[in-house]
């Protein structure tokens, strides 16, 4: 223990001081539309709704100033993104992937009224149980209500590869999976089982399927690319205890020159809508810049949740202005949404591998927005016959 006199304690207290106000007004502060950017189909905000600096203080620094006299943050918070999300006695919660200085990641809840801003953290993140494999990191978490009653939990499990032992960069990427009644507790399950040597970005379908658990999966060769593999894929088990997936069936395949020709994978648990099961997803270009991640929409039959009824291959979020920089920049991944009991739809998406965000729509925006919006036509000639045919339209409007 270090000695420390008055003058010290008081520079301790002052510096204290200034660190809880500035937390308590980041917490507090509103975060109202933005008015620069309309499209019709979804709202953007001013300020992302998480970052480093909302993650609680006595998570990061040692209030002691007997142990940490110069009040210096000890556990240090890199990024938070990536967070599933799920509405809860009547409040919204989410849960992103908390990345520390370390680079180790682990999972937290936020809690806000609105789902819009104010959102702060329970007292203590997630105890995640292992299995008798421990990961190395745990991230991008799916939150599913099933109608067997759990809460589940389906996130990345990352441990070393240990086929490649002189790679010390080379990992083996499974989906770990857990469920929960109270989102405190946690009941780890075996990691899903399938044939692919790779397994991220799973996601549990919220209802039984001819009596069976159903999986979207994302199998791949390599821990970053896809190899022979790739595209959304749909899996089921009977028994949840032991998922292990027979068949895979891809579902929604990657596909050269769209905004999923490198890899794509799912993000949310699908919203049950009159029209069939609207799907959120991730696809993937490979640019002079490196990857660009964008979230695009599908929807699937109602009866048969694993045939894709329409796709626009268009994206719906990219990344914009500030958003575009971080950890790894030029990417939107998004793996929580809530669709509320009038139909408002709040996004939960994270740019850049470094802050969130949410954007807010309603089931009635995105219906009119996944039938109507026009399919990528497919080579550039019919891109620009589609816009004229538009433009022409509009043109004889005006006419009227
Ligand atoms: O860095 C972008 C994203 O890369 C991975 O997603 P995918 O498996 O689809 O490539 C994940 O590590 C994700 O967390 C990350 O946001």
């Amino acid at each position: 223990m270090i000695e420390i006199n008055n003058s010290q304690k008081a520079t301790f207290q002052k510096r204290k001081q200034h660190v809880f106000d500035e937390h308590q007004r980041l917490l507090n502060e509103p975060n109202p539309p933005v008015t620069d950017f309309y499209n019709g189909i979804f709202h953007r905000y001013k300020n992302p709704i998480l970052t480093p600096n909302h993650i609680p203080l006595d998570w990061r620094y040692d209030l002691d100033y007997k142990s940490n006299p110069l009040f210096m943050e000890r556990l240090e918070v890199n990024s938070v993104f990536n967070a599933g999300a799920i509405e809860w006695n009547g409040k919204i919660l989410v849960i992103p992937r908390i990345e520390s200085n370390d680079v180790k990641s682990f999972f937290g809840v936020a809690e806000s009224e609105n789902g819009i801003d104010n959102f702060k953290f329970w007292d203590y993140p997630i105890v995640m149980p292992q299995t008798d494999d421990p990961d190395m990191n745990v991230y991008d978490i799916r939150l599913v209500e099933h109608e067997d009653g759990w809460i589940y939990g389906i996130f990345c499990a990352e441990r070393k590869d240990l086929n490649k032992p002189h790679d010390s960069s080379a990992a083996i990427a499974q989906s770990g999976l857990a469920r929960t009644k109270d989102l405190i507790n946690w009941e780890r399950l075996p990691d899903i089982m399938s044939s692919s040597p790779q397994q991220r970005n799973c996601v549990l379908h919220p209802e039984f399927v001819n009596g069976e658990y159903a999986f979207y999966t994302r199998p791949m060769d390599g821990f970053i690319e896809t190899g022979g593999g790739g595209g959304i894929g749909w899996g089921t088990c009977k028994d949840i205890n032991y998922p292990k997936l027979e068949k895979e069936l891809i579902i929604d395949p990657k596909k050269y020159h769209t905004v999923k020709e490198v890899k794509n994978g799912l993000g949310p648990a699908p919203i049950k809508t009159d029209i069939g099961w609207l799907h959120m997803a991730h696809g993937v270009r490979r640019t002079a810049a490196g990857l660009r991640y964008v979230l695009y929409l599908f929807l699937c039959d109602l009866h048969e949740p694993w045939k894709v009824i329409r796709k626009l291959d268009r994206h719906f979020i990219a990344p914009m202005g500030i958003e575009r920089v971080g950890d790894v920049s030029n990417v939107v991944f998004s793996n929580g949404w809530v669709k509320r009991e009038n139909g408002e739809v709040l996004i939960y998406y994270a740019s850049s591998d470094t802050r969130m965000h949410v954007a807010t729509t309603t089931v009635d925006q995105l219906t009119d927005y996944i039938l109507n919006t026009p399919e990528d036509a497919g080579r550039t000639y019919d891109c620009v016959q589609q816009r004229i045919e538009l433009i022409k339209k509009n043109k004889s409007l005006k006419k009227d």
